[in-house]
C-alpha cells in the first residue's frame, strides 16, 4: 500500500463510496452471485447491520446504501479463516508483533482455542473442556467479585439478558462494558436532568426539525446512514449547525449514491453553519449561546415555567459569565456564538445530536448537561422535530444496558430479576472498565471473561492495562476474529468463537432470530441468514447457557431449555424489564416497537418532577500546560473501533498510513516542524510521561493547539485516571501532549 497525503476534493459518499465497498468486498474473498445475499443488511426479515446503532428507515420503502455497513458485513462474511494450522505456525509472542490490520486479516475464528505456555501457542480444545476449565477457574476464586465480565455492544438482547443473569447468579455485578468507554456520560447527565438516559427523538423528528445541531460527531464515517437524514433535512431548508474542530467532509457535503445526479458528481451541502471550535470548547460555546438567548430574551418562557426547575440559578450564572473567557475557551468569537444562538432562536423545533467528541472529555457530563440546558431553554422536548439525540455507537450497546449489562444496577431491577429467577442477586455495585483495570492491576480481580470486543486495545493506558491483564489467572474472549486481546492474556487463556449477527443461528426449535435496540429505542428482530463461518461455532446465548451449566450446577434457571427457542428468553425478558410486555408478539410487527420514553412526553422522572437546569463553570482547558497541546484520538474511515479494515482515511486525504498526526499550519510554523516529518507524541500527566512513537505530521484545518491521531494506536497515551468526572469515560479526546521529532528516522521511514 502506498502512502499518500492529498486533500480529498469530493463530497462524502458518491461513486468513491461505492467503489470502496466493492474493493472491500473483493478483499474479503466474497465474489460472484452469492455476494448480494451475504451483504443484505437491514432487510425485512434479515439481519440488523452490525455497523452502528443508527436506526433503519422502513426497509420495505427504501434501500439505504452504507459503505461502512458493507465493510462491517463483509468483514464478518469473509472467506478467510484463522485455522488451527495458522495457530500451529505462529507463537503468541510472534503474533504480538503484528499490527491490528494483519490480525484482523486472518479472518474468522473457527473452533475454540486454548493457550499453552509450553510452546507459547494456541491449540484447539473441545467446547466441553473449555467450559469446564472456565468453571474451575471461576469456582476456585475466593469470592465472585474476583471475576470480571466485559461486554462489547454487538451482543444481542437475548445473549445480554442471559449473560447478566448468569453473572448475577454467579454472585457479582462486575459487568464493565463498552458503554463505559462510550456514552456513559450521556446516560448519567441526562438521567439527572430529564429522568431518562436515552435519546428522546425518532427518525420522524428528523423530518420535522427546523434546526439540527451536531456536536462532536463524524457521521460520514461512523453513522453514514445519518447523512441520508441530514441530506433530506438540508434539502427542505432545515438548518444544520456543526460544532467540530475538524472540517469533516460528510458534514460539509454529501452525495447520496441512491440519487443518479449525485452519483454522477453532484452533491448536497449539509451544514448551513460550521464552527471549528477548540477541542473541549463545547461547554463554553453552548454557554455563549445560552447567554445570547438570555440577552435577546429568546427563551421559551412557558416551557421553562411549566416544565423545569433551577432556571434562576442558571440565569445568574450566565449573566455573570465573561465573553472573553467564553471566547478563549471555545476558540470561537462572540459573533459566532451569537450567530449559532440566533439560528437556535429562529427554529421552532431543534434536535441536538452528539457523540464521542463530547463524551470522551473530563468535563463530559457538564457539557452534556449544558446541551440539555440549551434544549430545555428553547422548549425542545415533547414536540415533533425536537429533542436530544445522543448517537450511540455499537449496534446494540443501548440494548445491552436495557437488558441489565450494568455494573450499577438499580435495586428495583435486581428485585425483579431475583424474583423472576428465584435467587438473591448481589447488591454491591461492580467495576466499570476503568475500575476493572485497576482491580486486575492490584490482583483483586483474577479472571476476565469478555463477551465480544477487544478489551486490551479499546481501553486506555495500553501498557498499564496489558500488565493488569497479564496478571490474571485466566482471560477468556468470545470473539469472531483474532485480535489484540487474545495476545495480551492471562496465565490461562481461551478463545471461544461465536456466530456473527449475519449468520444462521439454528437451535433445537429451528432457526432463531435475536433482537436489538437502536439509538432511538426501537427494538426489532435480527435474523442471520448466511451460512456460519464454521460448523463448530456456538451462538452467544448458547455459550452463556453452557457456561452457566458448567459453573452453576445448582442453578434453578433452565439454561438449555431457554436457548432451544429464543422466544423463551424473550418471555423472561418481558417478565423482568419494563417496556417489553408482550415482547414476542410486538417484536414481530414490521419494524418492531419503540420503548417508552417518559421525557419525550414531558414526564420528568426526577426529584421535583420537573426537568432540571444545571449550572456548570467553564472548564479551563485552553492551556493544558506550558508547551502542551491537546490531542483527540479519533476513528479513520477504514476502521471499526479496534478492527482495522484498511489504511485509508479517504475524506481526510490520507491513504496507506495510520500513524499520522493532524496539525495546523500555525502550530507547524510555531514549533519549527514540517508536514511530512515524523514525530513522537508524548502525553504529560501527574504520574509521568507516556509516549507513542513515529507519527507522520499531516497539515490539516484544525485549530491551533489541537492535534488528532487515530485510536487504538494512541491509547497508550491516555492515562487511566484521565477520565470524565463521575462518568469515568476515558478522556481520550483531550490528552495533554507535546511533540518530539522521531530520533530513529531509519525505523520511521521503513513502514
Ligand atoms: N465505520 C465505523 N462506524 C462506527 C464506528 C467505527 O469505528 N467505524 N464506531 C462505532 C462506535 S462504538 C461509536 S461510539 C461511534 C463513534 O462515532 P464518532 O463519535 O463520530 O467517532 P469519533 O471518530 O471518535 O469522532 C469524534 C468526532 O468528534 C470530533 N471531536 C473531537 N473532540 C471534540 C470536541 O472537543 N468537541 C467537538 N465538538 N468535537 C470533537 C472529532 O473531530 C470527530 O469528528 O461510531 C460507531 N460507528
Ligand atoms: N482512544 C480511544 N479509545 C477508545 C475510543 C476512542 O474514541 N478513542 N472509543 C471507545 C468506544 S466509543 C468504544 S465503544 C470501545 C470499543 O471497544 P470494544 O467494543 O471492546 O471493541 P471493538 O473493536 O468494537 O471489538 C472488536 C472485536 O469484537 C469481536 N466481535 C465482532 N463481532 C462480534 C460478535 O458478533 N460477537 C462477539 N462475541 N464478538 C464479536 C471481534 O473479535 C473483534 O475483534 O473503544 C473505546 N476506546
Ligand atoms: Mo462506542
Amino acid at each position: 500500500m502506498t502512502r499518500k497525503i492529498a486533500p480529498y476534493p469530493g463530497a462524502a459518499g458518491g461513486w468513491d463510496a461505492l467503489a470502496s465497498s466493492f474493493r472491500h468486498v473483493r478483499e474479503q474473498g466474497i465474489v460472484g452471485r452469492g455476494a448480494r445475499t451475504l451483504l443484505r443488511a437491514n432487510q425485512p426479515d434479515g439481519f440488523d447491520c452490525p455497523g452502528c446503532a443508527w436506526p433503519d428507515r422502513n426497509p420495505q420503502s427504501s434501500f439505504e446504501f452504507c459503505e461502512n455497513g458493507v465493510k462491517a458485513v463483509a468483514a464478518e462474511a469473509t472467506r478467510r479463516r484463522a485455522t488451527r494450522e495458522f495457530f500451529a505456525t505462529h507463537t503468541v509472542s510472534e503474533l504480538s508483533r503484528w499490527d491490528d490490520y494483519s490480525l484482523e486479516a486472518e479472518g474468522r475464528l473457527v473452533e475454540p482455542m486454548a493457550y499453552d505456555p509450553a510452546d507459547d501457542k494456541y491449540h484447539p480444545i473441545r467446547w466441553d473442556e473449555a467450559f469446564s476449565r472456565i468453571a474451575v477457574a471461576l469456582k476456585t476464586l475466593d469470592h465472585p467479585d474476583q471475576a470480571l465480565f466485559y461486554t462489547s455492544g454487538r451482543t444481542s438482547n437475548e445473549a445480554a439478558f442471559l449473560y447478566q443473569l448468569f453473572v448475577r447468579e454467579f454472585g457479582t455485578n462486575n459487568l464493565p462494558d463498552c458503554s463505559n468507554l462510550c456514552h456513559e456520560a450521556s446516560g448519567l447527565a441526562m438521567t439527572e436532568q430529564i429522568g431518562v438516559g436515552k435519546g428522546t427523538v425518532t427518525l420522524a423528528d428528523f423530518e420535522k426539525a427546523e434546526a439540527i445541531f451536531v456536536f462532536g460527531q463524524n457521521p460520514g464515517t461512523n453513522h453514514p446512514r445519518m447523512l441520508g437524514e441530514l441530506r433530506s433535512a438540508a434539502r427542505r431548508g432545515c438548518r444544520i449547525v456543526v460544532f467540530n474542530p475538524l472540517r469533516e467532509r460528510g458534514l460539509e457535503r454529501f452525495a447520496d449514491p441512491k440519487h443518479p445526479l449525485e452519483l454522477a458528481g453532484g452533491s448536497t451541502p449539509i451544514a448551513s453553519h460550521y464552527y471549528p471550535l477548540r477541542i473541549g470548547g463545547d461547554l463554553a460555546a453552548v454557554k455563549g449561546m445560552l447567554k445570547r438567548l438570555l440577552e435577546r430574551d429568546a427563551l421559551d418562557h412557558e416551557f421553562v415555567a411549566r416544565h423545569t426547575q433551577g432556571f434562576d440559578a442558571l440565569r445568574e450564572d450566565l449573566l455573570a459569565e465573561d465573553w472573553s473567557l467564553l471566547e478563549a475557551e471555545s476558540g470561537l468569537s462572540r459573533a459566532q456564538m451569537e450567530e449559532a444562538a440566533d439560528v437556535y432562536a429562529g427554529s421552532g423545533a431543534t434536535i441536538v445530536c452528539w457523540a464521542m467528541g463530547i463524551t470522551q472529555h473530563r468535563h463530559a457530563v457538564a457539557t452534556i448537561q449544558m446541551l440539555v440546558n440549551l434544549l430545555l431553554a428553547g422548549g425542545n422536548f415533547g414536540k415533533p422535530g425536537a429533542g436530544a439525540c445522543p448517537v450511540r455507537g455499537h449496534s446494540n450497546v443501548q440494548g445491552d444496558r436495557t437488558m441489565g449489562i450494568d455494573e450499577k444496577p438499580s435495586p428495583e431491577f435486581l428485585d425483579r430479576l431475583g424474583e423472576a429467577f428465584g435467587f438473591a442477586p448481589p447488591r454491591q455495585p461492580g467495576h466499570d472498565v476503568v475500575g476493572a483495570i485497576g482491580a486486575m492491576a492490584r490482583g483483586e480481580c483474577r479472571v476476565l471473561f469478555a463477551m465480544g470486543g477487544n478489551f486490551a486495545a479499546a481501553t486506555p493506558d495500553t501498557a498499564f492495562t496489558a500488565r493488569a491483564l497479564r496478571q490474571c489467572e485466566m482471560t477468556v474472549h468470545v470473539s469472531t476474529k483474532l485480535n489484540r486481546s487474545h495476545l495480551v492474556h492471562g496465565r490461562q487463556a481461551l478463545i471461544l468463537p461465536c456466530l456473527g449477527r449475519t449468520e444462521l443461528d439454528a437451535q433445537a426449535a429451528g432457526p432463531q432470530a435475536v433482537t436489538v435496540e437502536d439509538s432511538m429505542s426501537m427494538v426489532h428482530l435480527s435474523r442471520g441468514t448466511n451460512p456460519p463461518a464454521s460448523e463448530h461455532l456456538l451462538s452467544e446465548p448458547a455459550i452463556v447457557a453452557r457456561l452457566a451449566e458448567a459453573t452453576l450446577p445448582a442453578s434453578r434457571t433452565p439454561w438449555r431449555w431457554l436457548v432451544e427457542d429464543y422466544d423463551r428468553i424473550r418471555d423472561r425478558i418481558a417478565e423482568v424489564i419494563d417496556g417489553f410486555e408482550d415482547f414476542n408478539a410486538r417484536v414481530r410487527t414490521p419494524g418492531g416497537f419503540r420503548l417508552p420514553n417518559a421525557a419525550a412526553r414531558c414526564q420528568w422522572n426526577v426529584p421535583g418532577e420537573r426537568a432540571r437546569f444545571v449550572v456548570h463553570p467553564v472548564p479551563r482547558t485552553a492551556a493544558p500546560g506550558a508547551g502542551l497541546m491537546t490531542l483527540m484520538t479519533i476513528r479513520s474511515h477504514d476502521q471499526y473501533n479496534t478492527t482495522v479494515y484498511g489504511l485509508d482515511d479517504r475524506y481526510r486525504g490520507v491513504s496507506g498510513e495510520r500513524r499520522v498526526c493532524f496539525i495546523s499550519a500555525a502550530d507547524l510554523a510555531r514549533l519549527g516542524l514540517a508536514a511530512g516529518q515524523w514525530v513522537d507524541i508524548v502525553s504529560v500527566w501527574h504520574d509521568g510521561e507516556r509516549e507513542a512513537t513515529r507519527f507522520l505530521l499531516v497539515e490539516h484545518a484544525i485549530p491551533p493547539g489541537c492535534l488528532a491521531a487515530y485510536y487504538p494506536e494512541t491509547n497508550g497515551l491516555v492515562p487511566l485516571d484521565h477520565h470524565a468526572e463521575r462518568a469515568r469515560t476515558p478522556a481520550s479526546k483531550s490528552i495533554p501532549v507535546r511533540l518530539r521529532p522521531t530520533r530513529d528516522l531509519g525505523a520511521a521511514l521503513s513502514p
